[in-house]
């Protein structure tokens, strides 16, 4: 009868958390104040419904009510009264009935105490509680319902989790569960209370979290333990068991349920309830007006939905984190671009992570040491991605912003696209993109415009981020009607300000920070003037005036730290020779272990080799130690120029005299030229090297380095 008794009463519980679910927040949204009072008497019932189905399940496993399939499984006569108790959740089902209450109890603690909480805030906060009861109840009821009972019923019980046979162990579950919601709990709390309230009870959260952490890894110290044959055997010396027990030995299952049980009282409760609040930042299917008014719409993939992605901007030193949420049709990774990045979080699908399925989330946490103008992108099958629009700007400030009057982020792309339908051309994989100079739009913009035009005022200052972020453009650019200084080149500062007095180039994924002063008269234009395309990149119209003098000569900015030059003498050497592509000189290359002509190469999609390789290899380029000074030669064999990208560190030309050039983390290196660049490796983890005109990436140019 009594097990009835709390099958009933979690019945009962079900049906006031579907009310609970609804009433209130309509309230709220009618602003219905009785609706919205409900909650605080649902919530309470709800906690007496569920605590009498949890008394009544432990009052089966007390008195060893084998007619229960629940306590036969999980439990035995001859234990004592502590296991006996701990039964009740050692299994899945009981597990889940103790969380429910848990829940319950500070929904019920929100309803009665909250009352510093907004009304309307309040009532959507216990029907959303309500929402995830209703789940967890239904699931509870519908498949896993602890008052089962079993006919005929066994002469014993099957006894317990072994895990669960520890005095410290037994009482873990709701410890666990209880830190985890308090914690969950104060923090929602806080967000209503004075300052001075938080601040005193931080300190109690974080008492709570570490609480709850200690508990996890207690659990998971538990599971070591019990894996210990030897302390099983003696455990078992303790108490009888039933036959089956007999066979009963600690799986892998068996350790992971408990590190799952541990997870789900450190996790869930946050995981499910909190939604700490992490940014998202999606990557997505949009279609927008990339071509001029007259042509369709255009289908683009774009962080945020748009063109370029939405900008990410930090202050030097800060902690940076997004949840990259994947909604589109393909895996994906988000690469964060010349950040000297933690190995973990820095991208590639394949190497630092797998790629985040369709649908799937990952989270990138980390801090950004270097302040400057850096990217990010998608980086698996990037050179599909990268080209569908998958990118966008990432600025660090410096702590002191350089004396100017603004600044402008230029995003300069180009488009593969459809004349007809103004779709992006998706011939990817393309072997004539991939093995000549890689793929080139028909179509450039600087932010998602063909056509950008700013408004400036005359001698107004501004500082030009420029990025490349095509698949494989050099773009070739002039100032005219501006006078300007290049500040910083991918993302690090130069010592003093160059002046401007010729062609930029900027070869794929690389950055030029510029200071600019408007000298063009009021009424006229200044440009950036694309070279290459002789038409302009983007059109500053002048008018007004910002002042009527020229400014002083721009100043440096702030070095960033761990500029230090290497020691070019003590350095190891390293050697990397490119080959391949059409026109070029290579014969055969390995591929899957295998040495292959240049023709069954071409069919298996490669066209390049680093060092005879058409691959990323197993082994790494070069194992290096921390603090390791390296010179690495660069031959180019091919007559393609190819830009040369280091993940995780950024390094320096050393010039034919053995002077050192600025800090790069791309170095674009033209057709059958050698060049030599040099860093001291300082950032552990395995990073990628590779050409970042991404078709031949993809056909043989990566490779990759480890830092241990
Ligand atoms: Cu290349």
């Amino acid at each position: 009868m009594i097990p009835e008794i709390g099958h009933f009463a979690l019945a009962l519980a079900l049906s006031l958390a579907v009310v609970q679910s609804v009433l209130p927040i309509l309230g709220a949204s009618h602003g219905n104040v009785r609706r919205m009072q409900s909650a605080r008497s649902s919530a309470i019932r709800q906690v007496f419904f569920v605590g009498v189905a949890l008394a009544a399940l432990m009052r089966s496993f007390v008195v060893s009510d084998f007619t229960v399939r629940n306590v036969a499984e999980n439990s035995h006569s001859l234990k004592p009264l502590l296991f006996k108790i701990a039964g009740t959740w050692g299994s899945h089902e009981g597990s889940l009935l103790l969380w429910v209450l848990i829940l319950t109890v500070f929904g019920a603690g929100v309803a009665v105490l909250g009352s510093n909480i907004p009304a309307a805030t309040k009532a959507r906060t216990l029907s959303v509680r309500a929402w995830i009861s209703v789940g967890f109840l239904s699931f509870l009821l519908f498949t896993s319902n602890p008052f089962d009972r079993v006919s005929p019923p066994p002469a014993d019980g099957s006894d317990l989790n072994p895990l669960l046979q520890d005095v410290g162990l037994a009482m873990h579950p709701p410890l666990l569960y209880f830190g985890g919601s308090m914690a969950e709990v104060v923090r929602e709390g806080t967000r209503f209370l004075s300052p001075q309230d938080r601040d005193a009870m931080a300190i109690y959260l974080f008492d709570a979290e570490v609480g709850g952490g200690r508990g996890h890894r207690e659990g998971r110290r538990g599971v070591r333990r019990a894996e210990d044959p030897d302390r099983l055997r003696k455990r078992r010396g303790h108490w009888p068991r039933s036959e089956r027990n007999e066979l009963m030995r600690p799986t892998r299952r068996d350790a992971l349920k408990l590190a799952g049980l541990a997870g789900l009282g450190a996790g869930l409760p946050r995981g499910l309830f909190a939604a700490e609040d992490i940014p998202e930042l999606s990557a997505q299917v949009a279609r927008l007006q990339l071509l001029p008014d007259s042509y369709p719409q255009t289908e683009v993939w774009g962080y945020g939905g748009t063109i370029p992605g939405r900008e990410i901007r930090v202050g030097q030193g800060q902690r940076l984190r997004r949840r990259f949420v994947n909604d589109l049709p393909q895996a994906s990774s988000i690469h964060w671009h010349g950040i000297r990045i933690d190995n973990a979080m820095d991208g590639v699908s394949g190497l630092t992570q797998d790629a985040v399925a369709p649908g799937g989330t990952f989270d990138y946490d980390f801090v950004t040491p270097d302040a400057g103008t850096y990217w990010y992108h998608a980086h698996n099958r990037s050179w599909e991605q990268v080209a569908r629009g998958l990118h966008g700007p990432l600025i660090v400030d410096e702590a002191e912003a350089p004396d100017v009057d603004r600044e402008e982020v230029l995003v300069l792309d180009d488009w593969l696209l459809n004349p007809e339908t103004g779709q992006i051309d998706d011939s990817f994989d393309h072997p004539m993109m991939m093995s000549h100079s890689g793929r080139t739009g028909n179509y450039v913009t600087t932010n998602g415009r063909y056509n950008l035009t700013l408004p400036v005022r005359r001698h107004e200052r501004l500082r030009l981020r420029l990025i490349n972020a095509s698949n494989a453009r050099i773009f070739q650019l002039k100032l005219s009607g501006l006078e300007g200084w290049i500040v910083a080149l991918d993302g690090m500062p130069l010592a003093s300000p160059a002046p401007v007095e010729d062609v930029l180039v900027l070869g794929p994924a690389q950055r030029t920070d510029l200071i600019v002063d408007v000298l063009a008269e009021e009424g006229e234009t200044a440009d950036l003037v694309d070279v290459g395309e002789n038409f302009s990149q983007v059109v500053f119209t002048v008018s007004g005036t910002a002042s009527q003098t020229r400014r002083a000569v721009p100043v440096a900015l702030p070095p960033n730290p761990k500029m230090d030059l290497p020691d070019l003498a003590g350095a190891t050497p390293l050697r990397l020779v490119m080959s391949g592509g059409a026109m070029g000189r290579m014969d055969s290359a390995i591929l899957k272990g295998e040495r292959m002509g240049f023709r069954e190469l071409a069919a298996a999609g490669r066209f390049w080799a680093f060092n005879g390789v058409a691959e990323m290899t197993d082994t790494p380029l070069a194992d290096l130690g921390l603090g390791e000074p390296v010179r690495l030669v660069i031959v180019n064999d091919t007559v393609f120029p190819h830009a040369m990208h280091l993940h995780g560190m950024h390094f320096r030309e050393v010039s034919e005299d053995g002077a050192l050039g600025p800090l790069r983390d791309t170095i674009l290196v033209g057709g059958r030229e050698t060049r030599e660049i040099t860093f001291t490796v300082d950032n552990p983890g395995d990073w990628l090297f590779h050409c970042h005109m991404l078709g031949h990436a993809a056909s043989g140019m990566t490779t990759w380095v480890r830092v241990a």
